[in-house]
């Protein structure tokens, strides 16, 4: 009876949306899970907070992909030319996000997925991801950049596919959230706000607005500014950090495979990049969720302390548009988000007893 049942589901993922752009044919199987089109939310309370009425910012909120972060857009790619090059695995390093994406497209086309994580400093929502979606996790005494170093070079001398972002098929993909700002805004904004950890996003954001300009698909480019955590923040330092710190633990990480394209961002651009301490971090992760109602992770909200910190300087000029990205779901790290509260308590079933609670 269903009148639906016949209809095809219209294909949305980023490959079938943007093909033209990547490298793949009729040819590439693709593997999808209908990532990507991710909504750009407009703040509405951040202005206000800083006293900036005349500036306009906008939450690009990666943390609705499938997996809940901007990963599945370069993993879309990746595990799709995998597959179509004959690869039967693939292997990552990963602070997390990458590994649960990476294990999800896997899983998908029924390749086998190795993932090897820092031991002890990974948000326990992604490492469930992992194991649920059937992933091999492999927990290494070491942090990620140990890890990826072991990664290349197993991926180097045996018949697994690295799936990092070192493989150039993740910065393609990635760049389909640029093409999607300026499809949403008609043009590429003023700014172009990030969290650098890899520092593979930032250099994929450059590329794709710079593709889409040259393909006559959007008229400017946004200025980009970069934002490391304080206690990993490598390219601020200008040196690789050997023990990287840092409670947003998606960008705990002290020697980024992709500096050089990060560098190119910011300097082609004419942007930044700079870093923000755990505490502004902390606060915009608490602002985005209590004020904004954007619930995003924290490596995601050390993009909106580094707006604040440059806001606050007078950096964005009087009727700029300004895009962050907010690369992951809150829902990934539930342990920070509770470290807030210090009562859990129940109270009794009475009237009086709820009520004292609520006004306490
Ligand atoms: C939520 O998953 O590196 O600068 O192994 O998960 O492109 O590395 C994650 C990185 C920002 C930094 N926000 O992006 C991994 C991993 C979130 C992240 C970043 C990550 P890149």
């Amino acid at each position: 009876m269903s009148p639906l049942k016949n209809v095809p589901v219209k294909k949305i993922g980023v490959i079938e949306r943007y093909q033209e752009f990547l490298s793949v044919s009729n040819e590439t199987p693709i593997i999808s899970l209908n990532e990507g089109n991710t909504p750009l939310i407009l703040s509405e309370a951040l202005p206000k907070e800083l006293r900036l009425s005349n500036i306009r910012i906008y939450f690009k909120f990666e943390g609705l992909n499938p997996t809940g972060s901007f990963k599945d857009r370069g993993m879309t790619m990746a595990v799709s030319k995998a597959l179509e090059e004959g690869a039967t695995s693939v292997m990552c390093a990963s602070t997390g996000n990458t590994s649960a994406s990476a294990a999800a497209f896997a899983s998908r086309c029924g390749m086998k997925c190795y993932v090897l994580i820092p031991e002890g400093k990974i948000a326990k929502g992604k490492l469930l991801q992992a194991f649920r979606y059937g992933a091999k996790v492999i927990i290494v005494k070491g942090n990620f950049d140990v890890a990826l170093e072991l990664v290349k070079k197993i991926t180097s001398t045996h018949p697994i596919k690295i799936v990092n972002s070192v493989n150039p098929y993740r910065i393609e993909g990635q760049m389909t959230a640029a093409f999607e700002i300026c499809d949403d805004l008609g043009d590429a904004p003023d700014h172009h706000v990030i969290p650098v950890g890899n520092a593979g996003n930032i250099t994929a954001y450059w590329r794709g607005y710079k593709k889409y300009k040259e393909a006559g698909r959007s008229e400017r480019l946004p200025r980009m500014l970069g934002f490391q955590a304080a206690g990993a923040a490598p390219i601020v330092l200008n040196r690789v950090v050997e023990q990287p710190e840092t409670i947003a633990t998606a960008i705990r990480i002290g020697n980024p495979a992709s500096w050089k394209g990060a560098l190119e961002a910011r300097d082609e651009s004419g942007g930044l990049i700079d870093s923000v301490t755990d505490s502004e971090i902390t606060w915009a992760y608490r602002f985005l969720a209590e004020r904004e109602g954007i619930f995003a992770e924290p490596a995601s909200a050390a993009a909106v302390a580094g707006f604040v910190k440059w806001a606050r300087k007078g950096y964005f000029e009087e009727g700029s548009s300004v895009v962050c990205t907010l690369t992951g779901s809150g829902l990934k790290d539930p342990e920070f988000a509770l470290s807030f509260e210090d009562s859990m308590e129940a109270v009794e079933p009475r009237i009086d007893a709820v009520l004292r609670a609520v006004q306490a």
